[in-house]
C-alpha cells in the first residue's frame, strides 16, 4: 500500500529516489525512442518554462502579459496557416484541440442527432470527443494509398452532418488527405471542415518550401474552418502545448464560457481546461520567434531526408516491406512474424510503436542516422532469426 508520507524527506533524498525510479524511463537522448511524436524540448523553451511556470492562462486578468503573448502565438500559427486574423488557443494537446473543434461544430449546428464524418485513419481523440459531446462518428473508407476516400465521405453526408474531418499527417502513416477536395466538398454542402494537422502542421509548410510535393492543407482552402496544430510535436515545445486555430470568431464564440468573477472581469474560457499553463504558451511564442520559418525548415529538411533514406533501407531488407511511400517524416513498415519482431525489438530497448499491423518510425529531431543504423542492424538480425 502506498501511504501519504507522515514526515517529509529531504530534497536530496527525493531527488535521489526520483533519479533511481526514472531509470526505467526511455529518454530521447538515448536514441532509442523511434516511435514517438514528441521529442526533447528546445533548450530555450526549457528556460522559459522554469522562469514562468507560475503563469496561469485560466486567469488572464492576472497574467495580462502572458495572455497577450498567447494571442500573438495564435496569430503567428494562424499566419503560418495562411490566415490574416486567427481565433484560437494554445491548449493541452491535439486531443483537446480536436475536441474543441468538434464542440464548436456541434454547438453551431445545434441539431438533435449530430454526426461527424471522419477518415478511418483518424486519431482516437475523436472517440473521446464523440463520447463527451454525444456526437456520432461516421467513418469514411480509405483509398489504397491510405488517404481518405472523398467520394465515400460525400456519400455519408446527411441532414445530421455537423462537419467533416480531414487529416494532414495521419498518426500511423503520416498521410496527408486530399484536403483541397475535402474543402471543395465542404463548401458545396455548406459544412465546416476541420483539419487535424496535429503532427503535419509543423512539417508540411516547411516541407512544401523545401520543394516536397504535398497538397495544400490549411486556411488557403476556403472550406477549412479549423486546424489542429501541435507545438509539442514537431514544434519542439515541452508538453503540454497543442494548438487550435479557427477561421472565424463565431467558432470561438460557440465554445466560450463566461467566468465573470475572475480578475479580468469579462473573461471567457474557450478551452476544456480552466487553470492552464501560461509558460507553455510563452514557450510556443519564444520558439516561433527564435527559430523562425528558416529554423523550422532546417529541422524539417533533416527529418524528411532521413525518412527517405530510411525508407530506402527498409526497401532493401528481406522480410520487411514499406506500407507506403512516406509523405512526411513518418515511415511505417510491416515484417514477417510482426508480433515476434516487435517483441524482440522492444526487448532490445527500442521505443517503437506497432499498431494496425505495422511498425511506425517517426523521424523526430532527436532521431539521428546513427540511431537508425543501429536499429537496422538489430532489425536485420531479428528478421534472419524469425
Ligand atoms: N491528432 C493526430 C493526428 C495525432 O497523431 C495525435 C497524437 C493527436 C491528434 C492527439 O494529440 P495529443 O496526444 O497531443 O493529445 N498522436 C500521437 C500518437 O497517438 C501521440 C503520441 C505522442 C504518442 C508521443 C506517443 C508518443 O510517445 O501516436
Amino acid at each position: 500500500m502506498v501511504t501519504f508520507p507522515e514526515k517529509g524527506m529531504s530534497e536530496e533524498e527525493v531527488l535521489d529516489e526520483l533519479e533511481k525510479r526514472l531509470s526505467e524511463d526511455l529518454t530521447f537522448d538515448s536514441g532509442k525512442i523511434l516511435g514517438s511524436m514528441c521529442t526533447y524540448p528546445h533548450p530555450l523553451a526549457q528556460k522559459i518554462i522554469s522562469l514562468y511556470m507560475d503563469r496561469n492562462l485560466g486567469d488572464p486578468g492576472l497574467h495580462v502579459g502572458s495572455r497577450k503573448i498567447e494571442e500573438e502565438a495564435v496569430q503567428m500559427l494562424g499566419n503560418l496557416l495562411h490566415l490574416n486574423k486567427a481565433y484560437g488557443n494554445i491548449v493541452s494537446g491535439g486531443t483537446e484541440a480536436n475536441i474543441l473543434a468538434v464542440r464548436a461544430f456541434r454547438n453551431i449546428a445545434d441539431i438533435e442527432n449530430p454526426e461527424l464524418i471522419l477518415p478511418e485513419s483518424a486519431h482516437f481523440s475523436f472517440l473521446k470527443a464523440s463520447e463527451m459531446l454525444k456526437v456520432k462518428l461516421v467513418w469514411a473508407e480509405l483509398n489504397k494509398d491510405y488517404s481518405v476516400n472523398v467520394r465515400d465521405i460525400e456519400s455519408k453526408i446527411t441532414d445530421n452532418t455537423i462537419g467533416i474531418v480531414g487529416i494532414a499527417g495521419t498518426t500511423g502513416l503520416g498521410v496527408v488527405d486530399d484536403i483541397p477536395a475535402l474543402s471543395d466538398l465542404a463548401q458545396d454542402y455548406g459544412l465546416p471542415l476541420h483539419v487535424d494537422a496535429a503532427f503535419g502542421g509543423f512539417v508540411i509548410p516547411f516541407a512544401k518550401a523545401l520543394g516536397y510535393d504535398l497538397p495544400d492543407f490549411d486556411f488557403k482552402l476556403k472550406g477549412v474552418q479549423s486546424v489542429t496544430i501541435d507545438p509539442h510535436k514537431m514544434g519542439m515545445v515541452p508538453i503540454p502545448a497543442g494548438g487550435i486555430i479557427f477561421r472565424k470568431k463565431r467558432f470561438i464564440d460557440a465554445i466560450s464560457i463566461p467566468a465573470p468573477y475572475l480578475a479580468g472581469g469579462k473573461v471567457f474560457q474557450a478551452t476544456i481546461t480552466g487553470t492552464r499553463p501560461g509558460a507553455n504558451a510563452l514557450a510556443v511564442w519564444a520558439l516561433l520567434k527564435h527559430l523562425g520559418f528558416e529554423g523550422y525548415k532546417r529541422i524539417v529538411k533533416e527529418a524528411m531526408e532521413l525518412s527517405r533514406w530510411f525508407a530506402g533501407q527498409i526497401r532493401t531488407l528481406k522480410g520487411a516491406y514499406l506500407i507506403r511511400e512516406p509523405m512526411l517524416n513518418i515511415v511505417s513498415f510491416g515484417t514477417k512474424e510482426l508480433e515476434k519482431v516487435e517483441k524482440e525489438l522492444k526487448r532490445r530497448g527500442w521505443g517503437i510503436s506497432a499498431h494496425r499491423g505495422y511498425i511506425r518510425i517517426v523521424m523526430m529531431p532527436h532521431v539521428k542516422k546513427e540511431h537508425l543504423e543501429e536499429f537496422l542492424k538489430d532489425l536485420k538480425e531479428i528478421l534472419k532469426a524469425v
